[in-house]
């Protein structure tokens, strides 16, 4: 495709399988995580494969770290077409009233923060391209409350939310932004979920999971439509409140 890519939480799960679709599809992809070693034997692995792959160090609830995330990608290809904002984590499960406000504001900074960062880091850079694709991490779980979650079902209702502003101010600018909710999906957060077992969630057989495999595919096939082929929720339309033109 000759696309540059970033990815954030690319060291496994989701955001591995979207980084190695996304280099099959032809892009640059850089795969990101709290630590250089965890993502670098995925690029590596891309990178076997004929792919083009940088690995970087980003805690995505820190803005300078994202900026230079964004900055890196620039340097190497003077461009960025594709952000997967995807880093994202549910520990500690717990319910309300025994929950930990430290560790429910930890959720907070990397799951809607993070995807804020982001947003704020490439913005720019696509609005200058005039084009971009952004993908963000949402789930099922941002329009109901399931017990234990208080600080996942918030987070991700905030992602749909920051999703529709984006959307809304930038489409018109040739940015897509979407929202992606994929269900219950074979990941490390799928392990976690089980061992807290709170709710029916956790007794959920792995076999009645999605495979990540096919939501990377989703992602680069999402990410590979030209501009027109919008989907998502069209939220923006219905009662758009849009700036002065
Ligand atoms: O998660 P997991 P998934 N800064 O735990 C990284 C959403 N989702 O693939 O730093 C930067 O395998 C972490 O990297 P590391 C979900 O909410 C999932 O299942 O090395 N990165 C790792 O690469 C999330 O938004 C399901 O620990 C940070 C990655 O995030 C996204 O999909 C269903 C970080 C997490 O890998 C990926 O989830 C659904 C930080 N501060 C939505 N903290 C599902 N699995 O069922 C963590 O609807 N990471």
């Amino acid at each position: 495709s000759g696309k540059t890519a970033l990815i954030t939480g690319a060291s496994r799960g989701i955001g591995a399988a979207a980084a190695r679709h996304l280099a099959a599809s032809g892009a640059t992809v850089f795969l990101t995580a709290r630590t250089q070693e965890a993502v670098e034997p995925v690029a590596e692995a891309i990178t076997a494969d004929g792919g083009i792959a940088h690995a970087l160090a980003c805690d995505v609830s820190r803005f300078a770290d994202v900026e230079a995330a964004v900055r890196a990608a620039l340097a190497e290809t003077g461009r960025l077409d594709i952000l997967v904002n995807n880093a994202g984590l549910i520990d500690p499960i717990s319910r309300l009233e025994t929950s930990d406000p430290d560790a429910w504001g930890k959720v907070a900074d990397v799951n809607i923060k993070g995807v804020y960062h982001g947003l704020r880091a490439a913005g720019p850079v696509m609005l200058e391209q005039k084009s971009g694709t952004i993908i963000n991490l949402s789930s099922g779980a941002a329009s109901r409350p399931i017990e234990g979650w208080s600080h996942y079902c918030a987070s991700k209702a905030a992602v749909l939310s920051l999703t529709r502003s984006a959307d809304l101010e930038w489409r018109r600018e040739g940015i897509r932004v979407l929202g992606l909710s994929p269900g219950t999906v074979a990941t490390g957060m799928q392990a976690s979920i089980r061992a807290s077992g709170i709710n029916d969630y956790s007794r959920l057989a792995p076999t009645a999971h999605l495979d990540p495999d096919w939501v990377g595919q989703a992602i680069a096939w999402l990410c590979g439509k030209a501009g027109d082929a919008y989907l998502g929720e069209d939220c923006s339309l219905k009662d758009p409140v849009v700036r002065k033109a």
